[in-house]
């Protein structure tokens, strides 16, 4: 299914540009990526894209991910020797360390100079990952709009998180990786690729196929049904049975049932979990 799906490659190399153009005017990048997927929400060219940079990797949505894989993704990434913190932009958990971690860097980069110079950073990421949540956590203002926009606009603006610190008012939007199916279901369970361009009832079939695998007590729990099916559409047919999801002719409501499913694990409703592990 996923297969099919039409990425936006034509608009590629226009993004690529547009960020390396951003990037220029920046010390630091801020990397944004979905706790719950942290490999598949990375773009693939990232590390080409920022090479002298410091980078920050920020692991968001850790409410929604299972804590015990938050911690080791955190670990591995930090192995790995990058900068990492998790965050929750819904709580503002991880801001301050953030911030912290910030002005080690300002400081560092001040270190013997005579004039100070003010510290510029900005964020990128994949869509929905939570780009423009941690921009008005920073900043404290309201003012960047949270939902999917494309792009980076032209007409850059500074905003001051603190003394001698300010942040590129505009996310960078980057693709998402596209040459792997797994990745693009993974993106497509956290709301990072529009529903509207997949079949919805075998999306959730999908995820019920991974949760079912990893997290079928979650399910069970959810959807008070007796157990696991064998197979995944069986478990999505208990589900709408318990939810009363049946149309006329005492057909299943699949579509419903896709929509609740995908609904409530993108709000977290079936738990914390984390679709890929280290
Ligand atoms: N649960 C949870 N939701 C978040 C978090 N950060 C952002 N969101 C939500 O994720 C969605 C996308 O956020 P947004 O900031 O617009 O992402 P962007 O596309 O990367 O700019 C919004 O509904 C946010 O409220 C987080 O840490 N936890
Ligand atoms: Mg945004």
């Amino acid at each position: 299914m996923i297969e099919h799906i039409n990425w936006y490659p034509g608009h590629m190399k226009k993004t690529k540009e547009l960020i390396q153009e951003n990037l220029k005017l920046v010390d630091v990048v801020i990397e944004v990526i979905d706790a719950r997927i942290p490999n598949s929400s990375r773009n693939p060219v990232i590390d080409e894209l920022v090479k002298n940079k410091q980078r920050i990797i920020i692991l968001n949505k850790t409410d929604l991910a299972d804590g015990r894989e938050n911690e080791k993704w955190a670990n591995h990434f930090k192995n790995k020797g990058s900068n990492v913190l998790n965050m929750n932009c819904m709580s503002g958990a991880g801001v301050t360390q953030l911030l912290s971690l910030l002005t080690t860097i300002q400081k560092a980069k001040n270190e013997g100079q005579i004039l100070k110079r003010t510290l510029r950073m900005m964020i990128v990421g994949v869509p929905n990952v939570g780009k423009s949540s941690l921009i008005n956590r920073l900043t404290g203002r309201k003012s960047t709009q949270v939902g999917d926009r494309p792009g980076v606009t032209k007409g850059k603006q500074w905003l001051t998180i603190q003394n001698d610190m300010q942040l590129l008012d505009t996310p960078g939007i980057l693709w998402p990786k596209f040459e792997d199916p797994n990745v693009g279901l993974n993106l497509a369970f956290c709301g990072s690729i529009k529903d509207e361009i997949m079949d919805l009832g075998d999306l959730a079939l999908e995820l019920i196929t991974v949760l079912q695998a990893n997290y079928g007590e979650l399910l069970v729990d959810r959807y008070k049904i007796d157990e696991i099916c064998e197979t995944p559409l069986e478990t999505m047919e208990a589900i709408a049975l318990k939810r009363g999801f049946i149309l006329s002719g005492k057909r299943i409501d699949y579509e419903r049932t896709a929509r609740a499913v995908l609904d409530e694990f993108r709000a977290g409703a079936i738990g914390r979990i984390t679709l890929e592990k280290v």
